[in-house]
């Protein structure tokens, strides 16, 4: 396995819980204004989660849950103009600091850097999405920190397929062997492990904590810090007792045996 180059991270569910109280709420919001009844639970909206994307999963709501309804236009321009909405309310919520980093994420960074290791994101969210949470959470410098931020649709299939982890490897200019993802998702898991990207740390949370991560390097509740230790889930952390960069380099060297579910 190559040198440790860059940590992959995703976003939704990984650098901070945005989905329950995030997006949901925000897709929530964009009916409302548009004057659909459609009201989406926390528990309706787990089970929709298993269809990445925002404009796929309203696709996948209409066609398993609403086949009778009927769009006042085209389909796709319908749902894209739904979407669209959406993410103004997201980025709103977010800008209002509403959704705060997951414990460890800023340590993790910060740590990542002075040890020159280079930072990218791989998520399935639009741009916007993301630039408006880096920008609340961690200041609009942060912007720079990243050497790639890979997103939504600049590919054209979405997580677990690998396109947006292999996009963003291309554009770092490394393989994916000199990688390492932080994912929440089963959905990412696949994603980042069919790029070739072999070392996953997967930070659960709870939408994603009963899902199948086999081949994961390791399962934890959360990255943690020195006084707020993760619950390790699968795999070993001694002597760390958080996650920090020592054990994601002892993860990567050891990723060719991934921990077996
Ligand atoms: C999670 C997703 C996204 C969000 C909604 O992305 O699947 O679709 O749920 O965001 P990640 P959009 O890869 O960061 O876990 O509505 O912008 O798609
Ligand atoms: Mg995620």
């Amino acid at each position: 396995m190559a040198e440790l180059k860059a940590l992959l991270f995703d976003v939704d569910g990984t650098l901070a819980d945005t989905e329950r109280n995030g997006h949901r709420v925000a897709f929530n919001r964009a009916f409302l204004d548009a004057g659909l009844d459609w009201v989406w639970s926390e528990d309706f909206y787990g089970e929709l989660l298993a269809v990445t994307g925002g404009k796929e999963r309203i696709l996948y709501y209409l066609e398993r849950f609403n086949k009778h309804f009927r769009p006042p236009r085209e389909l796709s321009v319908f749902i894209t103009d739904l979407h669209r909405a959406k993410t103004e309310h997201f980025k709103t919520l977010i800008s209002s600091g509403a959704i705060p980093l997951r414990s460890g994420v800023r340590r993790l960074i910060t740590e990542a850097m002075a040890q020159r290791v280079r930072l990218g994101i791989a998520t399935t969210t639009t741009a916007d999405n993301v630039l408006a949470l880096l920008t609340s959470t961690l200041g609009e410098e942060s912007l720079s920190w990243f050497d790639v931020i890979a997103a939504g649709d600049l590919v054209p299939k979405k997580k677990p397929a690998p396109d947006i982890y292999r996009w963003a490897i291309a554009a770092l200019g490394l393989t994916a062997d000199a990688c390492l993802a932080i994912e929440d998702s089963e959905n990412g898991l696949r994603s980042a492990l069919s790029a070739g990207i072999g070392s996953v740390l997967i930070t659960v949370n709870s939408y994603t904590e009963k899902e199948d991560f086999n081949g994961a390097s390791m399962v934890v509740s959360h990255l943690g810090e020195k006084d707020s230790p993760p619950r390790v889930i699968k795999g070993g952390a001694a002597p760390a007792t958080y996650v920090d960069m020592p054990l994601l380099r002892r993860l990567h060297r050891q990723s060719s045996k991934p921990i077996s579910a």
